[in-house]
């Protein structure tokens, strides 16, 4: 991997694009998996590289979404496993949740090198390398899916997905709970919750929500959920990144 110094402006945008292209070098990311890290940047250059107000408000809705949840599951692909594995990890076991691996470009050599990078930081339950299940609808190699996984679940959590797949899972009667750096996505506006966010940002910043949230009641979970519109949380998404890019043409025109 290229070093970065530390002391890099762009050091953290760096490091993320060493470990996506280090994902891909050991094969648990697809070569897809750079260009789509390269629009994530993208979009997260406009919204400002930080938590917005947006995100915060979806953040709480998804913590009360999945601690409510029967049986919720934790979608992994290749681009989360090179960004996010042990963060991942460590939301699966705030919930008590499973995590499954599942694959767009999907080989069972990746999908194996996946399942055992999250068995190897801990994980307790680990599915996707050994799909017994198809979700409707879908005729590509996402449809495969384990009962004992997201198949029976009934709150999916899928950061970094593609639109087709969030809305069959939609149409299994799930509550999907979507991390996109783009609020203008299928995937984003299919989902019930939408966090508008970078993963790394994302994740940790999730389980820290679920393990405040862990004490509150149902009926307190209840209410968060009850007060909460994801339309709405995606029109501010847009907002903030309109007022970011405002700042900007303000400091351009201060330099004038
Ligand atoms: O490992 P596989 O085979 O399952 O493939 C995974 C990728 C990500 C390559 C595949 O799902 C794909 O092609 O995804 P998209 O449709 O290119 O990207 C999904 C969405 O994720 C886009 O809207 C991106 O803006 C967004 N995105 C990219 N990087 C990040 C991100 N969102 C949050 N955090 C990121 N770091």
């Amino acid at each position: 991997m290229t070093e970065i110094p530390r002391s890099h402006p762009r050091y953290a945008s760096l490091a993320a694009r060493e470990r996506v292209a280090e994902g891909v070098r050991v094969g648990i990311t697809s070569s897809q998996g750079l260009i789509a890290q390269g629009r994530g940047e993208c979009f997260d250059y406009l919204l400002g590289e930080r938590i917005t107000k947006a995100a915060e408000k979806a953040t709480e809705a998804a913590a009360a979404l999945l601690l409510l949840a029967r049986c919720p599951a934790l979608s992994v692909n290749g681009n989360v496993a090179a960004l996010a594995a042990e963060e991942m990890v460590d939301l699966a076991t705030a919930l008590g949740a499973p995590l499954e691996v599942n694959l767009f470009h999907r080989t069972e050599e990746r999908a194996k090198k996946i399942a055992d990078l999250l068995r190897s930081l801990g994980a307790a339950r680990v599915y996707g390398d050994d799909p017994d299940a198809e979700i409707p609808r879908l005729n590509h190699a996402r449809a495969m899916a384990t009962r004992k996984g997201i198949w029976g679940a009934d709150v999916v959590l899928i950061p970094l997905e593609d639109g087709d797949r969030c809305e069959a899972l939609a149409a299994m009667g799930k509550r999907v709970i979507a991390v996109d750096l783009n609020p203008l996505s299928r995937t984003s506006r299919k989902a019930a919750v939408t966090i508008v966010d970078n993963l790394q940002r994302a994740i940790p910043n999730l389980t820290a929500k679920v393990r405040e949230l862990s004490g509150a009641s149902r009926e307190e979970l209840r209410e968060i959920l009850a007060g909460y519109d994801n339309r709405k949380i995606l029109r501010q998404a847009v907002e903030e990144m309109r007022e970011h890019l405002k700042s900007f043409a303000e400091v351009l025109d201060k330099e004038d």
